[in-house]
């Protein structure tokens, strides 16, 4: 295929879902439907159901039963990886169907989206060989007459509330994992990216997981999320998005059951560059944190801490790079950045822009939206900052917008990037060994990176320090979030008597 020239085609009217619940599709019916436009070309593409709260209920007591009856969790590991297995095999077999409605809803570059499915595949693989390799602990020593066993059971039924910005590649780092538990899922994607989410429960179920076991209710935050955050009959809930909400999840927990919380929430995450790096490498690499998502992702590098002796030659660096860097329609096998994916967050990033020049940032490159004849566009900038004092080197931005900051020394750049709420992600530039070590060591984050940035694997968790959240999730401490421990005591021989 002649990928220059070769851009797919927009269906010809928007595709109607239902939604997914107990092994099966569910009609929308007579349910108000929500309408998405593609982002990158402003015509709608997909409907799919606003679920009512009797939907949501319906959706969690199908889970509930399939945990307590234990379809699933009563199931041999081997046999539950089988299932993993074939549903590896079976997204495999549809990631050209699945990048395509990922790149319709989320605006996301076709061969980006096509890269993060096949990743997916990898995801299900690795959990399948995890649930095998899960197991507990013996105590072999106290003593003739007692053995202590720790086991780990499934915690019950999850939910899984996700965002627009990934919204299979961040279903598909929870989904096996909690699988691999051995629980029952009933997730919640964002009311602007169903499909695709809506999709997996269809491959689980072709894949042989039990009826119940996976189940998807659609609709908006407010109403469908919300209930599933007070719900009493769900043990634990993953969900990633914004801090704010991210509070509200923390709220109902309390107000209700003290369900388990998994939190993966927002970042402004430092990438440090250090004039003895390779700067041309780590200007690829800074440009790609930024604008990898079009910047809408957790773990985007949006802070570029540099040291000062290079602070000019290094930012444009960066510019020259992005200035190369393809924008343009999604669907085109060629392009690098695409659309910002909701008319709020382009409105939101769009104000952060003309916060930094209020504020008297120095423009280095970019802040435009761009006009493409159609959807929404937005140059990458990169701002140059003299402090943390500015909204655009403090606030998650959630965009293509880089503060760069200087700093002098080591133990500088290390304060500065610790002078934050979050703890998510960040990156180091050097070829100095001992330099790259104790910044790793300092830096308070979930994710680090040396010479690189937005690396990984389903080998590596996720999850962040400070304000970016609660657990980890892929991995084996992935999978064992999803446990509870259970101490079992047991006696041996004659009990030694209490009452003579
Ligand atoms: O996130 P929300 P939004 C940040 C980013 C972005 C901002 C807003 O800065 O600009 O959040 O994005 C569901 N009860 N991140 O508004 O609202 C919602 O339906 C239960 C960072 O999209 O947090 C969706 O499924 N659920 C983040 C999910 O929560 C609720 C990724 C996330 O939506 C709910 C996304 C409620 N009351 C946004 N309200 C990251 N760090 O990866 C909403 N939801």
């Amino acid at each position: 295929m002649d990928k220059s020239s070769h851009v797919l085609t927009l269906p010809s009217e928007p595709r109607e879902f239902g939604f997914y619940m107990d092994g099966d599709w569910v009609a929308a019916g007579e349910r108000e439907m929500f309408e998405r436009a593609s982002p990158g070309h402003g015509v709608p593409v997909t409907r799919t159901p606003r679920c009512t709260e009797d939907d949501l209920n319906a959706a969690v007591a199908s889970a509930r039963t399939a945990f307590d009856d234990r379809r699933w969790s009563g199931l041999s590991a081997a046999d539950r990886s089988a299932v993993l297995l074939k549903a590896a095999e079976l997204i495999r077999e549809r990631i050209e169907e699945i990048a395509y409605w990922e790149t319709l809803e989320n605006g996301k570059p076709i061969a980006q989206a096509r890269a993060e499915v096949s990743g997916c595949v990898g995801m299900f693989e690795y959990a399948a060989g995890l649930g095998r390799a899960l197991h507990g602990e013996t105590y072999n020593n106290s003593g003739d007459n007692a053995l202590g066993v720790v086991t780990r059971e499934p915690i019950g039924v999850v939910g899984v509330i996700t965002p627009w910005n990934f919204p299979f590649l961040i279903l598909c780092e929870r989904v096996p994992y909690i699988l691999a538990a051995g629980c029952t899922i009933v997730a919640k994607p964002s009311e602007v990216t169903s499909v695709t989410t809506l999709l997996l429960a269809e491959i689980l179920s072709q894949a042989g997981l039990p009826d119940g076991v996976m189940n998807v209710v659609t609709g908006s935050g407010r109403t469908v999320g919300q209930k599933l955050l007070e719900h009493m009959d769900i043990d634990m809930l993953s969900f990633t998005g914004s801090t704010s909400v991210g509070r509200s999840v923390v709220e109902a927990s309390g107000r209700t059951n003290f369900k388990k919380l998994g939190l993966e929430l927002g970042g402004k995450n430092p990438q440090i560059v250090f004039a003895d790096a390779d700067l041309e490498d780590a200007a690829d690499g800074v440009a790609f944190g930024i604008a990898f998502n079009t910047g809408q992702c957790c773990v985007s590098g949006s802070r570029l801490l540099v040291e000062r002796s290079v602070v000019e030659e290094f930012s444009r660096m960066v510019a020259d790079k992005l200035s190369k860097a393809k924008i343009g329609d999604p669907l085109d096998e060629t392009t690098q950045i695409g659309a910002i994916t909701t008319d709020a967050q382009n409105s939101t990033i769009m104000s952060y822009i003309s916060k930094g020049q209020e504020d008297g940032a120095h423009l280095v490159c970019g802040g435009k939206q761009l006009d493409l004849g159609q959807g929404q566009y937005i140059e990458p900038t990169i701002f140059t900052c003299d402090s943390m004092d500015s909204a655009i080197a403090r606030e998650e931005i959630f965009g293509p917008v880089l503060t760069v900051i200087p700093f002098d020394t080591m133990d500088q750049a290390i304060a500065v990037a610790n002078d934050t709420e979050y703890g998510l992600a960040a990156s180091v530039w050097t070829k100095n060994i001992d330099k790259a070590l104790t910044v790793s060591r300092q830096v308070k984050a979930g994710r680090f990176w040396v010479n690189t940035t937005l690396a990984g694997g389903p080998e590596l968790p996720i999850g962040g320090f400070k304000q970016s959240g609660w657990g980890r999730e892929a991995g084996m401490h992935g999978v064992e979030e999803y446990t509870q421990i259970k101490s079992v005591h047991i006696e041996i021989g004659k009990r030694t008597p209490w009452v003579e």
